[in-house]
């Protein structure tokens, strides 16, 4: 009797022990528990070309990510994307505490560099070999009023232009970012990102109806968002690249009217 007790208390003290193992393996090699699954940032895309920034500004929701893809570098020379900031020998134009950032010399096509913009506020950048010839750019990000940036301490080919803060808060700044994102969902095509691309268009396809921008185009609305639909219907097909380039192109073509500054 008590021999089979003391078995009895065996048995369960093992198949408590087991237990407890089987659970501490299993939490293991579960790991810890993933993060809640966040959308990819949008991406804007900012052609780096001699000697200037396209587009020159950007309005940016906190959050989202700018691409600069070196597309000229005809002298050979290169070009950079640095912010203005004392790290880098400028005085501060981001705003404090955000990271500041500088791709390095640039030299060969297709060469592209990458930040978030993850702090609200007003981001000033160059080139830090073409500054004095007017190579700078402005990102504006959240709802960053224009008391918050001026053209003061810039060489003067870079004040007139970079674009001002009211200028990226209103209709301009609308067709610059437009232009960075039809860039932005070739770029994604280009690599093989056809699903993020699509979210992106459709995102905007969605607010540009109630958007200052559409009533700017005026009598090119109507072409406009032809080509957004093109656009849609090629990236469901998954259609060539040089036809995705084709239409983006046109699209933004038909932006510059309203980007001119
Ligand atoms: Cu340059």
């Amino acid at each position: 009797m008590c021999y089979t007790l003391t078995m009895d208390r065996w048995i369960a003290l093992l198949a408590g022990l087991l237990a407890l193992i089987v659970g501490v393996l299993l939490f293991w090699l579960r790991g810890p528990t993933p993060p809640v699954a966040e959308t990819a940032p949008r991406v804007f895309v900012v052609e780096i070309r001699d000697h200037y920034f396209d587009p020159p500004g950007l309005s940016l929701r906190p959050g989202d990510r700018v691409i600069w893809v070196l597309k000229e570098n005809a002298q050979g020379d290169g070009h950079t994307v640095t912010a203005y900031h004392p790290s880098q020998d400028r005085p501060l134009r981001i705003p404090p505490g955000a990271p500041p950032w500088n791709s390095g010399l640039m030299t060969q096509i297709g060469q592209s560099y990458s930040y978030l913009f993850a702090l609200p506020g007003v981001y000033d950048y160059l080139c830090v070999l073409h500054e004095q010839q007017g190579m700078v750019g402005r990102v504006r990000v959240g709802s960053a009023a224009s008391s918050s940036a001026t053209e003061q301490g810039l060489p003067a080919a870079a004040q007139s232009s970079i674009p001002t803060v009211d200028e990226l808060s209103g209709v301009v700044g609308e067709a610059f970012t437009a232009m960075a994102l039809l860039q932005g969902i070739e770029y994604l095509v280009q690599q093989s990102q056809t699903a993020q691309a699509l979210r992106q268009l459709r995102d905007f396809q969605g607010v540009f109806p109630q958007s200052a921008l559409a009533a700017a185009l005026g009598s090119v609305r109507e072409q406009f968002e032809n080509r957004l639909s093109v656009l849609e219907a090629l990236l469901n097909r998954g259609a060539p690249m040089s036809a995705v380039t084709q239409t983006v192109s046109q699209a933004k073509a038909l932006l510059e009217s309203v980007a001119k500054l």
